[in-house]
């Protein structure tokens, strides 16, 4: 038993940290799809492809639900995935965007994703849900995914690509600001330098342990749990990346042929 949770790469370990905190005695099954990150720009066919595969691998670990740690991929149609795999899939894109709604108090919200996530207009249509005076500024900032994915936050090069990234937001009224990728949360600290510390930073990481806790059954409560990592990608290069955010945790990592 456990619960399964998948991203492209490394983006959805954010997501993954914050649950095992919150669920100490639940088994934990991560896939980072590594070798064909990033997802931003690929088809939405091309996407429900992959989910299905990233899905059934999961259900094959005998996970009781799966947690899709990418907003790309939870900016699709869940509920037909949920059908085919007959364990619940949970987004985060509902509870993130709740959150930022709670969080704001002008009204004024910024949200940095990928491609699909922002033509989606996912958080657009649930802020405007939540309150119609509710006005998001979104920009797609692709390029901040690979700058994760090759472990360079914390460098120079990550904050000046940082600041060039955000440079048409920069100045706008948002008070709060979503960071609508997992990958993200790995560049807080150059995001909060670029756009100040004034503005609160909202992500999946502190939105989704609660909306999970519904589906969490006694019997998934294990003495002494596991956590385990698959990648289809470079297993070293994403061992380092992981226990960076992880440690002290432990885990497993392994290479999944997907
Ligand atoms: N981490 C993913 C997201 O939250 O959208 C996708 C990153 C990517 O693959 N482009």
């Amino acid at each position: 038993s456990g619960i399964g949770v998948f991203d492209s790469g490394v983006g959805g370990l954010t997501v993954l940290k914050t649950l095992t905190q919150a669920y100490p005695d639940v088994n934990f099954y991560f896939i980072g799809d590594n070798q064909r990150a990033p997802y931003g720009s690929r088809s939405i066919e091309q996407l429900k492809l992959f989910s299905k595969e990233l899905i059934t691998a999961l259900v094959d670990m005998d996970v009781d639900l799966i947690v899709t740690a990418c907003n790309t991929i939870s900016s699709l149609d869940l509920k037909s995935l949920e059908k085919e795999a007959g364990v619940p899939i949970i987004g985060i894109i509902e509870a993130t965007a709740q959150l930022a709604h709670t969080e704001t108090s002008n009204h004024q919200i910024g949200l940095i994703a990928t491609e699909k996530t922002i033509e989606s207009q996912c958080y657009q249509r649930l802020l405007k849900e939540l309150d119609e005076n509710n006005e998001l500024t979104a920009l797609a900032t692709p390029q901040l995914v690979p700058l994760v994915e090759e472990n360079k936050m914390g460098t120079e090069e990550a904050l000046e690509r940082v600041k060039e990234a955000l440079a048409p937001i920069k100045g706008e009224a948002f008070d709060t600001l979503i960071l609508g990728c997992t990958h993200y949360p790995f560049l807080k600290d150059e995001i909060k330098q670029v756009l100040g510390n004034q503005i609160s930073i909202v992500d999946a990481s502190m939105a989704v342990s609660d909306p999970i806790k519904k589906y969490i059954r006694p019997d998934m409560q294990v003495s002494d749990r596991t956590i385990k990592l698959f990648t289809s990608g470079d297993p070293l290069q994403f061992e380092k990346i992981a226990t960076g955010l992880l440690a002290p945790l432990d885990f497993e990592i392994k290479k999944i042929n997907l």
